[in-house]
């Protein structure tokens, strides 16, 4: 309780702050992609997102956080280029609540138009389930795409891995679950099936980023592919005023 309560506050107390997870890609080693990632900083101390998003998700605060999220996020994009930073995609996580909203696609155009940032720098990241159990979920993410907004399946393998959500619509990004990188390590039949999910990609088109990379020895595994990584090798996420180093980084 008390924790729904400060949680409703939050966004008026400046509680939230978003850091940011670099995306490399693994042949030039350069930095392509920045994943948002919220934080929260209630005056009783520091609560996880994997604590408070669920509650913000139950309680539907996750609306009007998700939306401060996409806000926050265009603000940085913009700051970002008034510094004459590369261009680089930010990814913003988008919840199964904020998936169903009927206003959502209304919401996120509004924000364009108040931001006026170009659309092309941002990426959604919608999980499969949550495609999976939306409604229409085709005519939201084609709605989404119709503004230039970029779409990324999340947790890809971690559940059903149906091909059916990349069926019928244009996803940009598959994002592989950082699960199926723990199995190949010890189990080395699941390389086949990494291959065969960076197979299904390469026809698609659709770029593929391969989640929790932590060691070299995992690094070393996918140099060969024509991928993206993420993961703690490359760095933690961080607040945008540690990210100097990132920017012209080699990887
Ligand atoms: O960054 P971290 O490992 O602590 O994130 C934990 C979980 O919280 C992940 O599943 C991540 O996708 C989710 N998460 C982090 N930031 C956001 C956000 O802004 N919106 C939503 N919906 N989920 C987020
Ligand atoms: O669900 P989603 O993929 O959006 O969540 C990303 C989460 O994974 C974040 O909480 C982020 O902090 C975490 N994360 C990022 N890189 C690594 C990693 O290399 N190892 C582990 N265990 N978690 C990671
Ligand atoms: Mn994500
Ligand atoms: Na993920």
């Amino acid at each position: 309780r008390q924790i729904k309560n400060a949680l409703s506050l939050a966004i008026e107390q400046n509680e939230f702050k978003l850091f940011y997870q670099p995306q490399v890609d693994l042949q030039t080693g350069k930095l392509i992609g920045l994943e948002a990632l919220l934080r929260w900083y209630p005056s009783f101390g520091n609560v996880s997102p994997v604590e408070f998003i669920p509650i913000a998700e139950e309680t539907g605060l996750i609306l009007p956080i998700g939306e401060w999220v996409i806000k926050e996020a265009c603000l940085q994009i913009k700051k970002w280029k008034n510094q004459n930073r590369p261009k680089i995609k930010v990814s913003v996580n988008v919840s199964a609540r904020q998936f169903k909203d009927k206003e959502f696609a209304l919401k996120v155009k509004q924000i364009l138009e108040d931001e006026k940032v170009d659309p092309s720098f941002i990426e959604f990241e919608i999980t499969e389930s949550v495609m999976l159990n939306a409604e229409e979920p085709s005519l939201l993410i084609r709605e989404i795409k119709e503004m230039g907004i970029k779409v990324a399946i999340d947790d890809f393998g971690a559940g059903y891995s149906s091909l059916s959500v990349i069926k019928n619509v244009e996803i940009d990004t598959l994002k592989i679950d950082q699960s199926l990188l723990e199995n190949v390590m010890q189990n080395s039949r699941m390389m086949s099936m990494l291959e065969a999910i960076i197979g299904v990609g390469k026809t698609l088109n659709t770029k593929i980023i391969v989640e929790g990379i932590e060691t070299k020895e995992q690094l070393n595994l996918l140099n060969d592919f024509q991928i993206i990584g993420q993961g703690y090798f490359f760095s933690h996420p961080l607040p945008p005023e540690q990210l100097q180093d990132v920017w012209g980084r080699n990887w």
